[in-house]
């Protein structure tokens, strides 16, 4: 297990960025380069640190990560994010965090970013339609803020909701889900060192499509709770709804909490193709807690993981 983890280099330390930049891609992020201002890249990633969190796998690629996603605001089609998301307006972006917190209130991204370290975190992500990759994630722990705006010992859950904008977002027009999207955690869950806030991938400002400007990641569950563009986190006594439970509640448990020995009641859950992998890749078996046991298993001690999937 110790082998997964590296502590000593960033993606970016140990690939030239031509590597996985390809000359479109570096247009692009020159432009979100002027877009984002010096003070936005370097705050968005290019001083993050190293962590000892990250896996040694492969990333997969910056096309991949940035054209093959799941936002469903901007359309149900894979590509449809990264065809529509730039309509999304990032400027001047507030997170309003209540509920049961000691200092309510509204933070605008440089509250947020004001004394945090950015960290780069390798992370392995399963999304419960059965595919994976490896993300170059920028962030910080979710613990970090919450510890900032004060916990209330009431508190048991976090949640979390998405911008709804109809005149931005193409995909709320249809009631594919019901919006805003919403998620939420276990206040342990949330604590956790591997749960994090990210604001940028591979060492840039997070591209619209993949959640910008503040998303969650949480690596041992399915790829739907990872919330993106969030702008309220509330503090709750009870377990928050979420949009997949409500959606299909026998399909999608709060908790999807990645686990080969669960199949979905339509696939099986026992393997995974990594995007970007090419036709002829092998899949890969998917890990119980998608190889984050080590970290996160003790948070499920006695629960049936079949009952509360
Ligand atoms: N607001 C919102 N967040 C979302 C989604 C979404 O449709 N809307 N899709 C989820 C799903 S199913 C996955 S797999 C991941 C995809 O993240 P990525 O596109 O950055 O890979 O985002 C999750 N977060
Ligand atoms: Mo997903």
């Amino acid at each position: 297990m110790a082998g997964r983890w590296k502590n000593d280099l960033t993606w970016s330390q140990v690939t030239p960025k031509a590597a996985w930049l390809n000359r479109r891609q570096v247009i692009a992020a020159a432009a979100g380069l002027a877009a984002g201002g010096i003070a936005g890249v370097a705050r968005a990633g290019l001083s993050a640190k190293p962590s000892q969190y990250s896996t040694v796998e492969e990333p997969t690629s910056y096309e991949a990560v940035t054209t093959y996603n799941n936002f469903y605001e901007f359309g149900t089609g894979k590509d449809d994010p990264a065809r529509n998301a730039h309509m999304l307006t990032t400027e001047g972006w507030q997170v309003q965090i209540d509920g049961l917190v000691d200092k309510p209130g509204t933070w605008t991204m440089d509250d947020v970013l004001a004394g945090t370290t950015l960290e780069e975190r390798i992370y392995r992500f399963r999304c419960v339609e059965a595919w994976s990759m490896v993300v170059p994630w920028v962030g910080f722990e979710l613990a970090d803020l919450l510890n900032r705006v004060g916990v209330q010992p009431s508190a048991k859950y976090v949640a979390f909701e998405t911008a709804l904008r109809p005149e931005e977002m193409p995909g709320v027009r249809t009631r594919v889900l019901d919006w805003p999207y919403v998620e939420g955690l276990r206040l342990d869950e949330a604590m956790n060192p591997l749960t994090i806030m990210a604001t940028g991938v591979y060492d840039e400002p997070m591209p619209n499509q993949n959640g910008a400007p503040i998303r969650l990641v949480v690596p041992w569950k399915y790829g739907f709770k990872s919330i993106k563009s969030i702008v309220r986190i509330t503090l709750t006594e009870d377990e928050p709804p979420t949009s997949w439970n409500k959606a299909n509640g026998r399909e999608y448990g709060f908790y999807s909490n990645v686990n080969p020995e669960v199949s979905h009641p339509r696939w099986s859950q026992a393997t995974e193709r990594e995007v970007g992998g090419g036709l002829l890749a092998k899949r890969k078996p998917t890990l119980m807690f998608n190889g984050y046991g080590q970290e996160v298993a003790s948070l499920y001690d006695g629960m049936d993981l079949a009952k509360y999937y």
